[in-house]
């Protein structure tokens, strides 16, 4: 049986829209666009208006937008069709059907396109992912991380590493060849220590892994202090919506409250947290504050709030903590330690002080996105395995082994853009997809 390698799908969104867009790939794209046309002619990157009918009815579906991409000048590197419907779902529905009845064409499995672009060459593993993570962005800076990848950033990098490594390992395949005297003096020496600089950059490059989960997960926010002292004000403020209760009884907050919000184009994952009372004998509160506690150890940043200095505790405050004097309102105070920013959460005196001083700080957290390549945990396991393989290839005295080392750490690096590929990978990667990408 032949297999049918022709493949459609919507490739926008299911609903209501100003416009879809259908993506059809694969050898019969063209044949089956001239039957849905009634025949009409299409030039290759020329989009063109035309009605659209169905095959077996002949019944007018919609009139649209076309156009033909000739492969390999195409996103999957195959004859590929677009079409821009009206965006309802009845047209959306009958188009579905209409292409369903073409027997040499199926509907495309989750990232199929872009499978069949990674194996027409069109892209490698790292842009693969790079798309997948600019599709789920969120916040400007998941954006540009995303797009740096996307057109090609990792792929350069890891790839001048990989041809660095073969050169290596040519020399020392010669070397098991040839002579000693055949062979250019101090070549082992000179090898190792480029081997050696090849590790301390990789080992550089993997310091940067947290700033892409910083970026991608969002950094983690904590507000602690006392009961009462206006935390969970601050937070609805920040949040920008009452989502924590706010009242003047000490324990009203016992769970934590979290939102995400996207501050200056970074993604912020804040947390409302019970207030630190060490007095109580309530079970329920002692759970919440435990759990304050916790949030605060893996936050980022820590949003520290007192209103009166006889409670502050300097234990509290490290390099990555702000302390706020709330309520000054009410109460001013004479000889302000320096590190302590007075506020009222409820006037809004000095809260772009504040606010000055947050953003700051969540931006010394991150580094710039653009710069970032080492956007997957995946990209991290194989370059701590090449690491490894080098420094064993380093160490080694045989030629052939060292060799064998040196080939094995290539291929770490080949897996991150797929130069070395496993089908497994292959799957688990493109299972992230929606349809019609
Ligand atoms: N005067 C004054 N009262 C405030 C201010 N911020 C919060 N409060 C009040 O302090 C009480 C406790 O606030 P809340 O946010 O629930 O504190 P939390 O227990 O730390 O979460 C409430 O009655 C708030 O209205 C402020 O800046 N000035
Ligand atoms: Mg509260």
């Amino acid at each position: 049986m032949k297999t049918i390698n022709t493949i459609f799908a919507l490739s926008s969104a299911y609903g209501k829209a100003g416009v879809s867009v259908f993506r059809i790939s694969g050898e019969s794209s063209y044949e089956i666009l001239s039957t849905l046309s009634n025949g009409k002619k299409f030039q290759p990157n020329v989009m063109k208006f035309t009605n659209i009918y169905h095959p077996k009815t002949g019944i007018l579906l919609d009139s649209c937008m076309a156009v033909f991409f000739k492969g390999p000048a195409s996103y999957t590197g195959e004859d590929t069709v677009e079409l821009y419907t009206h965006g309802s779902i009845a047209v959306i529905d009958s188009i579905y059907d209409a292409l369903s009845q073409f027997k040499n064409a199926r509907l495309a499995e989750k990232g199929e396109f872009t499978k069949k672009a990674f194996l027409n060459n069109k892209l490698d593993l790292t842009q693969v992912e790079a798309v997948a993570d600019l599709i789920d962005a969120e916040t400007e800076s998941q954006r540009k991380l995303a797009l740096s990848n996307t057109n090609g950033n990792a792929s350069k990098l890891y790839n001048s590493w990989r041809e660095r490594l073969v050169k290596i390992l040519a020399w020392c395949e010669a070397s098991i060849d040839f002579s000693d005297d055949e062979m250019p003096k101090d070549v082992v020496q000179k090898n190792d220590k480029d081997l050696q600089n090849l590790i301390t950059e990789i080992e550089k490059h993997i310091e940067t892994a947290n700033s892409a989960q910083l970026i991608k997960q969002g950094l983690k926010v904590a507000i602690i202090g006392k009961p009462n002292v206006g935390k969970s004000s601050i937070f609805n403020k920040i949040i920008g919506e009452n989502k924590a209760i706010v009242s003047n009884i000490a324990g009203t907050t016992r769970d934590i409250v979290d939102a995400s919000l996207d501050i200056d184009g970074f993604k912020v994952n804040i947390s409302d947290t019970a207030g630190l009372n060490e007095k109580t004998n309530d079970r329920i509160e002692k759970k919440g504050i435990k759990k304050a506690i916790d949030t605060a150890k893996k936050a980022d940043i820590k949003i520290y709030m007192i209103d009166g200095i006889r409670s502050f505790n300097e234990n509290m405050v490290d390099d990555d903590t702000i302390v706020l004097f709330n309520k000054i309102d009410k109460k001013q105070v004479a000889n302000m330690p320096k590190n302590i920013i007075p506020i009222s959460v409820k006037s809004g005196e000095n809260w772009n002080k504040f606010w000055n001083i947050f953003t700051k700080k969540i931006k010394s957290k991150m580094q710039n996105s653009a710069d970032v390549t080492l956007t997957q945990q995946r990209y991290k396991n194989a370059l701590n395995n090449c690491i490894e393989f080098l420094r064993m290839a380093i160490k080694e005295q045989e030629i052939d082994l060292k060799a064998e080392n040196l080939r094995l750490a290539s291929d770490e690096i080949g897996s991150i853009t797929g130069k070395i590929y496993f089908n497994e990978l292959l799957d688990k990667i493109f299972s992230s997809f929606c349809l019609g990408k």
